[in-house]
């Protein structure tokens, strides 16, 4: 069991850095191709729609946190965070420990999903992905995003986009990821955070993070 937990980190890790590296050439996207298969749409959704309000609306989540990226041992993820949330009863607290590594989640549709199976969400008529978040001291610097799974997946996301990489303070701040000209047909990681270590411990905090 823990063999075959450790293979699917391992092919996430490699699908990260495929992702990450596609993101970086910004490589403007190739034009369809004339008389390609049409895209397959993800599961329609209400919009607003909440990726993660509270840890107690649980049974209700399209995007599933379950996408562990870079030192993935050296992140800690509690989802019902009671201190100081923004919004309700919870947020998330998210500790990343290796000085010299980098690590991120990204949250999928469905759990465990790098492009490889069916899924994804369509997210039509949002303008924008916001969120909250804020620093355990303020400085901390979290890169956010949308959207990386690339187009040589099987089933890609078919929009991306991020506010790149941004520093927190102590208290709550309202980030915003624009969407609008995007295609959000099927939206298959609808949140994705990534951290680089420093020294000490990077402590931060989400909540309300919300396609309106
Ligand atoms: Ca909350």
């Amino acid at each position: 069991m823990k063999k075959l937990a450790l293979m699917v980190v391992g092919v996430m890790f490699v699908g990260s850095i495929v992702a990450m590296a596609q993101e970086e050439a910004a490589v403007p996207a190739a034009p369809a191709v004339v008389g390609a298969a049409p895209i397959q749409p993800g599961v329609k959704v209400k919009i607003p729609h909440v990726v993660y309000g509270n840890c107690e609306d649980e049974g209700e989540q399209m995007f599933i946190p379950s996408g562990w990226m870079g030192s993935y041992d050296a992140i800690e993820f509690d989802d019902c965070w009671k201190e100081n949330p923004r919004s309700g009863e919870s947020c998330i607290k998210v500790v990343f420990s290796d000085p010299r590594g980098w690590g991120g989640i990204a949250w999928q549709n469905p759990a465990n999903n790098w492009g490889d199976e069916e899924g994804g969400v369509d997210l039509t008529g949002a303008k924008k992905l916001t969120f909250w978040a804020r620093g355990d001291k303020g400085g901390e610097m979290v890169e956010f995003k949308m959207g990386i799974i690339p187009r040589n997946k099987p089933y890609f996301d078919t929009g991306k986009g991020s506010v790149g990489r941004v520093k927190l303070e102590k208290e709550w701040k309202k980030f915003e990821i624009p969407l609008e000209g995007k295609d959000l047909s099927r939206i298959m990681t609808g949140f994705v955070f990534s951290v680089k270590g420093r020294s000490e411990p990077v402590v931060f905090y989400l909540d309300d993070i919300i396609y309106e």
